[in-house]
């Protein structure tokens, strides 16, 4: 894995999964993300798109808890990134 040269596309996965991780590791459970976590993650990797999505990143609830254990796992952050993507792709077909 480590002397490939990935293309743009996969080193975009492996930023996903960094972004996620670092964010994740920073308090309680090392796997997912907290309120405070998501927050933060937000704040900082996607303050752009995600103000164009939903408005005020801080003023919104921005856990994604599908299976309702209170934190978002990986899948979870997934699933907001590709609704996120989504919209980005209807608002912004063409660059
Ligand atoms: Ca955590
Ligand atoms: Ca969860």
């Amino acid at each position: 894995m480590c002397e490939m040269n990935p293309t743009p596309l996969e080193q975009t996965i492996f930023t996903l999964c960094k972004v996620f991780s670092e964010h994740a590791e920073a308090e309680g459970n090392k796997d997912t993300l907290n309120k405070n976590e998501v927050k933060k993650l937000v704040k900082t990797e996607l303050p752009h798109l995600f103000k164009a999505a939903q408005g005020d990143p801080e003023g919104q609830t921005l856990l994604m808890d599908f299976d309702g254990d209170g934190e978002m796992n990986f899948k979870e952050f997934m699933v907001v990134l590709s609704c996120l993507a989504c919209i980005f792709k209807a608002h912004c077909p063409k660059k």
